[in-house]
């Protein structure tokens, strides 16, 4: 057979380019991380043939006695990783393990109370232009305009309002930590079912970098390639303690179900067909890389890294929402800089440092345009760099927002861009 050079050049020069673009741009997208080669290898490999519907042990197809022992390894892997009682690695990305969580939780019409998206929740958590907002009542908390932060009797006060049949924890940008007793208190205390989407905080919980959610929270959802460092995929995982105590009961047939299993049949037939067995292979090479000890090494690195960055920005004069950070990501209200987000991304893009504009509370721009930019650690940390090359990253990024129109000053930032990831090499490799 042709390797992929041959057989199709002009793909093969795309993939050169990318790889070039990663290597050489200041990766600094909170969501965003650079998987290891053994995890490209197996998302790159022939379990992408495989059809395998169904769970193993119980499959609709044949010559699945590989794929059976694959995806229970990705199971056990994820189980010791988090302290799950059971786990569903199908989902084939954040977004659809959420859909299956509300299939399984939620009849339409019945009552979310959720992150604020525009306070740096999720779209999958309400919003009116997701099929969860569409199909759900979606109510919503959302931080404080003094502190950045979420106020736990405010929410309690909303919950007692709207009585939600399921809360949402979880967002794609909010620098603090949760506090998943006081979500506990107030799901019981309404009679909700809790859910905690830790897509972006995973890898750091796994390590204990982070509060844990998966005793106190009914269900956990998360995807596999943002702090956690795998193939880009989902997950649903059900805590020891998380048994349900409500009684709740499988959607469709009213068939009262072991807790995991309504889930599983969320996943498959409910929400999703054949299984990507290739990603659910790189997801149990991440996963057993997230079990060796460099990994909480690296976590607690990620941490540092952030926490030095917030800093220097904070003496460079930059507007932090929340004054700060617990995990891995930043969040700069640029009003005070006289810019919007839109610019800055831009500016910053031209000299080769990868962010992405991102609505603030209370924001007043559009989400087109934005006051603010979100700056995450998690790839930059993969990498290699430490405190003191995020200090320098900070300074360069000012560099560039004190004259975001000033191609010239642009290349200048560029060029130091380059020969700080020449210290730092990443990929070697096209493809595996
Ligand atoms: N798009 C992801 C993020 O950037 O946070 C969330 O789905």
């Amino acid at each position: 057979m042709k390797s992929l050079q041959d057989q199709d050049p002009k793909v093969f020069k795309l993939l050169e380019e990318e790889t070039d673009r990663q290597n050489y741009n200041l990766e600094l997208i909170a969501s965003e991380n650079f998987a290891s080669r053994a995890v490209i290898s197996a998302m790159g490999s022939v379990l992408t043939n495989k059809y395998a519907e169904g769970y193993p042990g119980k499959r609709y197809y044949g010559g699945c006695e590989v794929v059976d022992v694959v995806e229970n390894v990705a199971r056990d892997r994820a189980k010791d990783l988090f302290g799950a009682d059971w786990v569903n690695v199908q989902p084939h990305s954040g977004a659809t393990a959420n859909a299956a969580v509300y299939l399984a939780c939620m009849n339409p019409g019945d009552t979310l109370l959720g992150f604020d998206l525009s306070h740096g929740g999720h779209l999958t958590h309400g919003s009116p232009v997701n099929f969860s907002g569409i199909t759900y009542d979606a109510k919503f908390y959302g931080v404080e305009k003094d502190t950045g932060r979420l106020d736990m009797n405010k929410i309690r006060d909303k919950a007692k309002q709207v009585k939600p049949k399921m809360i949402s924890i979880g967002a794609s940008a909010y620098p603090r930590d949760y506090d998943y007793e006081a979500f506990r208190d107030i799901a019981d205390e309404v009679g909700a079912l809790l859910w905690m989407d830790m897509a972006h905080t995973a890898g750091l919980i796994a390590t204990g970098n982070l509060r844990d959610p998966l005793p106190l929270a009914h269900v956990v959802t998360t995807t596999t390639h943002k702090t956690l460092r795998g193939p880009r995929g989902g997950m649903i995982l059900v805590g020891k303690d998380s048994e349900n105590t409500l009684g709740v009961t499988a959607r469709k047939s009213g068939r009262t179900k072991n807790w995991g299993e309504i889930f599983d049949s969320a996943v498959f037939p409910g929400t999703q067909g054949g299984p990507l067995m290739h990603v659910i292979a790189a997801k149990a090479v991440a996963f057993g890389e997230a079990l060796e000890d460099d990994f909480k090494t690296y976590q607690t690195q990620t941490q540092k890294n952030a926490k030095a960055m917030a800093n220097k920005f904070i003496d460079l004069g930059y507007n932090i929402v929340s004054n700060g950070t617990d995990n891995h990501l930043i969040l700069i209200d640029l009003r005070n800089k006289d810019l919007n987000g839109k610019i800055a991304e831009e500016a910053l893009g031209n000299a080769a440092i990868t962010v992405n504009k991102n609505m603030v509370p209370f924001d007043t721009e559009s989400p087109f345009v934005t006051s603010g930019i979100r700056i995450g650690s998690p790839a930059m940390t993969t990498r290699g760099l430490k405190e003191a090359e995020f200090e320098q990253i900070a300074i360069l990024i000012d560099k560039v927002l004190q004259k975001p129109t000033d191609e010239e000053n642009h290349k200048k930032v560029e060029q130091e861009v380059r020969d700080l990831c020449d210290k730092f090499p990443l990929y070697d490799f096209v493809t595996t």
